[in-house]
């Protein structure tokens, strides 16, 4: 085992970078060229690959150091006899973040192939140079990616670079599979159709210049313009195999892809590769590094999301895709902005509220309960609750009413099998209680309500609500709800409509209580009225279930007596 230093490779130009990225852990075995961490000038961003197989012993350096070309940054452990060299600038890919012009000192500069003889179809094996297919266009685009290094076996249709004109980027594919003996251009370079990008060792058969399909993969780029949703169509009507002979014809058409204004992928290329092994669309997913910089964990974060969207339930009984996208604006156009990356809570309440508002059917019931006397008693146990040291406010009430109302009306204590094709009964009855904290919102369960009193109810609302806002609730504790109750009862408002809580079929909103005048038939008297609003599951539940559920509600509330019996 060897121990070696890692140090910042020259940088082609850029004489100080920001470290942004440590990604791994001392004791994290490494593979070569893996990534080993992330720097940034102002011009690109570069992934560091290891040089040697091993594991990381330690960085010699903190997320947000400045450093320099030659200064130590890690120390791995190598595998093996030998420590491989410190990486140079050519090992080093990089990625241009912002439009620029040069993006390394010899950016501008296409080293163009030497003389070397193309397609020795004699041979075994021969050389063959890689053009850029036409690409619909007479001006050169800039380079921003180079997806292969030399030595990779390179399949055919495998991305080899990623170029990027200001309506698109896109991948170019190889036509042909091989090994990369040598790569002939450099990042931020301009290329063109015809323009040679890497000289490949290809058995003497795939010489030929056979090129059947090749897709072209668009996405959107920023664009410092309108905020409009315009239609990018680059077809690319060839792919050359080698200059001088003839183009041949090639069904490449680009799918027409919706550009969106503003929308910046900010990605390093080890995240780009990532993310097309896995083919996720970098234009969906939020990056949670420094300046919104796309990181590994986003793209597998979107990805365990979008399969436990797609393993949902209710969204396997109904699908939900095809939905157009809200196009991406660029409000900076407008006025100054800043950009606050989302709690993974509220990214998971965001995906969770969308899988159900698009899945369920939602139907939303209105009613006022009379709750005059419930709060005249609820007052008169203030003191007894200061001697138990419980604090009991409506909500303890709605929960145990929720609760009665569930066993009378057993059709809102159901469940849509996954497949859409049957109803699962519950003979347990456990109440969920959205709970605003400053991460977003949580929704712990408080369980077997039918076999608890108000206070046992209200103890564990304080409880349950506490570790909510300490970001202490266990997942156990947000499971197995029957039905959620939504109060906004203690910041305000007349009334709302709440998403349903999928697969529940049933959630309760309740607003703020208020004082207004009830004829009784003879005249107008002051009660105390709370405004409740039942959203429904309109697969699960139809108008009558919904009706006598919030009646038997209202009457539950409105005489307590009644949730004695
Ligand atoms: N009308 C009038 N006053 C009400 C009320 C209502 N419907 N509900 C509660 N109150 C009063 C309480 O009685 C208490 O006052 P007193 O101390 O004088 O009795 C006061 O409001 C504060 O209540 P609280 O919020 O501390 O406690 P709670 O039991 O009413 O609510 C909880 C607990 C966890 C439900 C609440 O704190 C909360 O987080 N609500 C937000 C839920 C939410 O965000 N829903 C939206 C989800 S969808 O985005």
């Amino acid at each position: 085992m060897t121990i070696q230093t890692i140090v910042v490779p020259d940088l082609g130009g850029a004489e100080t970078v920001e470290v942004i990225e440590l990604g791994l852990s001392p004791g994290d075995s490494i593979e070569v060229e893996d990534s080993l961490l992330v720097l940034e000038s102002d011009k690109a961003t570069m992934d560091i690959p290891s040089p040697a197989a091993g594991a990381l012993v330690k960085y010699l350096v903190a997320e947000g150091a400045t450093v320099k070309v030659g200064d130590p940054i890690a120390e791995i452990e190598v595998a093996g006899e030998a420590a491989a060299e410190t990486p140079q600038v050519e090992d080093v890919e990089q990625v241009a973040h912002e439009p620029a012009t040069e993006v390394v000192a010899d950016a501008e500069t296409v080293i163009q192939p030497e003389a070397s003889p193309v397609a020795a179809a004699a041979s075994s094996s021969a050389e063959q140079l890689i053009l850029v297919p036409d690409i619909g266009s007479d001006d050169k685009v800039e380079l921003i990616e180079i997806s292969i290094a030399v030595g990779d076996e390179v399949a055919e249709g495998d991305t080899l670079v990623v170029l990027e004109s200001d309506k698109a980027t896109m991948d170019v594919p190889s036509t042909h599979s091989g090994k990369v003996l040598k790569i002939l251009v450099a990042e931020g370079a301009k290329l063109g159709t015809g323009d040679a990008v890497a000289l490949f060792e290809v058995v003497a058969d795939a010489a030929a210049p056979v090129v059947e399909e090749a897709v072209i993969e668009e996405k959107p780029v920023a664009k410092a313009a309108p905020a409009e949703t315009a239609t990018v169509d680059t077809t690319v009507d060839a792919i050359q195999s080698a200059p001088g002979q003839p183009a041949q014809p090639a069904s490449v058409a680009a799918e027409p892809v919706a550009a969106t204004a503003g929308a910046s992928i900010y990605a390093g290329p080890a995240v780009r590769l990532i993310a097309r092994e896995l083919g996720v669309s970098l234009s969906e997913v939020s990056g949670s590094g420094p300046r919104g910089r796309i990181l590994k964990d986003d793209v597998s974060n979107f990805v365990k999301q979008v399969i436990k969207n797609k393993d949902a339930p209710a969204a396997a009984a109904t699908g939900g895709s095809g939905i157009p996208a809200v196009p991406a604006i660029d409000f900076s156009q407008f006025g100054e902005i800043e950009e606050l990356s989302m709690s993974k809570i509220q990214r998971l309440t965001a995906a969770n509220m969308q899988r159900n508002w698009l899945n369920v059917p939602h139907v939303t019931q209105f009613d006022d309960a009379d709750i005059t006397e419930l709060e005249a008693f609820r007052k008169g146990l203030k003191a007894e609750g200061e001697k138990r040291g419980v604090r009991v406010t409506p909500v303890a009430f709605l929960i145990k009413a929720i609760g009665a109302a569930l066993e009378a009306n057993p059709e809102f204590n159901r469940s849509l099998a996954a497949d859409g094709q049957s109803l699962i009964q519950k003979h347990y009855c456990h109440v969920g209680m959205a709970v605003d904290t400053p991460r977003g919102l949580m929704v712990p369960v408080i369980r077997d309500v039918n076999e608890k009193g108000i206070w046992d109810i209200s103890a564990e609302i304080s409880l349950l609500a506490g570790k909510a806002r300490d970001g202490k609730l266990k997942p156990a504790e947000m499971q197995g709800g029957c039905f959620t109750l939504s109060s906004l009862g203690a910041i305000g408002g007349n009334g709302f409509t709440p998403i349903v809580n999928a697969p529940e079929v049933g959630i309760l909103g309740v607003s703020k209580s208020q004082i207004k005048p009830v004829w009784d038939g003879a005249e107008f008297v002051p009660r105390l009225l709370l405004p409740m609003a039942l959203s429904y599951d309109h697969r699960a539940i139809n108008g009558g279930d919904a009706g006598r559920f919030m009646t038997h509600l209202v009457k539950l509330l409105s005489d307590i007596r009644y949730l004695a019996l």
